[in-house]
């Protein structure tokens, strides 16, 4: 049975792979770790310590202590921060990185970190875009999320820590909003669509990304970690993706369910510019080929449950 600590754990992702480990592998086997504490499940369902990753002794006494197995490092700073604060981005992105890769290869852990489409860039080809092909990012976070692959395979092949990573495409939750994030407009929109009936985009009509539900994402996450390492030939990082939309599908989309929905336009240009820098749509097929990545929700069943699921926190 694994042992896992998670850190950034009251995060967008955290907050939802807790509960789902915790459940799969038992309370006290997922060891909950953020640099804030709340009062929500994550906290009071099983352990939880305080942990400020750029704190590597920590880190590695409260994993040798828990005596896991494995860390799932979720902690990072999102493109669109990241651009405003690259200093501070490279520092805690990477140092945070270098922290958990270090304890996972000085314990033996297994060690999973998230990736992005944000580690493509303007020459990456933007339909359809392959597992391998050209990763020449633009932005900070891109910088980031390349060395950090780059990084895990070094850790791979040459100390054997059992790395792997997913390159995430936005994720749209109804648990934890996410902040700092190009994708972000991709939740607020329902959040917006229940409390005024409208929304204000700040990407132009057309700007096409990839997108995933939650669920789906922690799904993968959890298969890929329990994948026969036989069979990976990629690890860092698997291309996984549910739909390539565009703000307006969103819109008519929530339209279906709530008529009044109105939207409007009104460009961030270094978000734009951001999203514009990233593919439209990406292609899966290893992930899928590899380790059998699926997924359960497309755009219409995501919006469905969004709102279902919403509703009740503003009825
Ligand atoms: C962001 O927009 O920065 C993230 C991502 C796609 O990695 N959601």
């Amino acid at each position: 049975m694994k042992k896992i600590l998670v850190t950034g754990a009251l995060g967008q992702i955290g907050s939802e792979l807790v509960m789902k480990l915790r459940e799969i592998y038992g309370s006290d086997h997922v060891i909950a770790t953020d640099i804030r504490k709340n009062d929500s499940t994550v906290v009071t369902s099983g352990p939880f310590e305080l942990l400020d990753v750029t704190d590597g002794k920590k880190m590695y006494q409260i994993s040798k202590e828990y005596e896991v197995d494995t860390i799932i490092h979720l902690v990072a700073l999102l493109s669109a921060t990241a651009e405003q604060k690259p200093l501070l981005a490279w520092n805690l992105n990477m140092g945070s990185l270098m922290n958990a890769l270090e304890v996972s290869r000085e314990l033996g852990l297994q060690f999973f970190t998230p990736s992005s489409i944000g580690a493509f860039g303007p020459t990456t080809p933007a339909n359809d875009t392959p597992q391998d092909t050209i990763l020449r990012p633009t932005t900070m976070y891109g910088v980031n999320k390349v060395s950090g692959e780059l990084l895990c395979d070094y850790y791979f092949q040459k100390y054997g820590v059992d790395t792997r990573g997913l390159r995430f495409p936005g994720l749209i939750s109804y648990g934890t909003e996410p902040g700092g994030g190009t994708t972000d407009y991709a939740v607020e929109i329902f959040y917006d669509a229940l409390r005024k009936q409208s929304y204000t985009s700040y990407l132009e009509k057309g700007t096409y990304m990839d997108m995933m539900y939650m669920p789906d994402a922690i799904q993968a996450i959890v298969d890929l970690m329990e994948a026969d390492a036989s069979k990976l030939k990629h690890r860092n990082a698997f291309n996984v993706t549910a739909m390539s939309v565009a703000p307006e599908d969103f819109a008519s989309e929530i339209k279906k369910h709530i008529p009044s929905f109105t939207m409007k336009y009104q460009v961030d240009p270094v978000k734009q510019a951001i999203a514009e820098s990233w593919p439209n749509s990406i292609d899966a097929t290893c992930a899928r080929e590899e380790w059998g990545f699926k997924v359960e929700y497309n755009m219409e069943k995501m919006t469905q449950d969004m709102i279902e699921k919403l509703s009740t926190q503003y009825t």
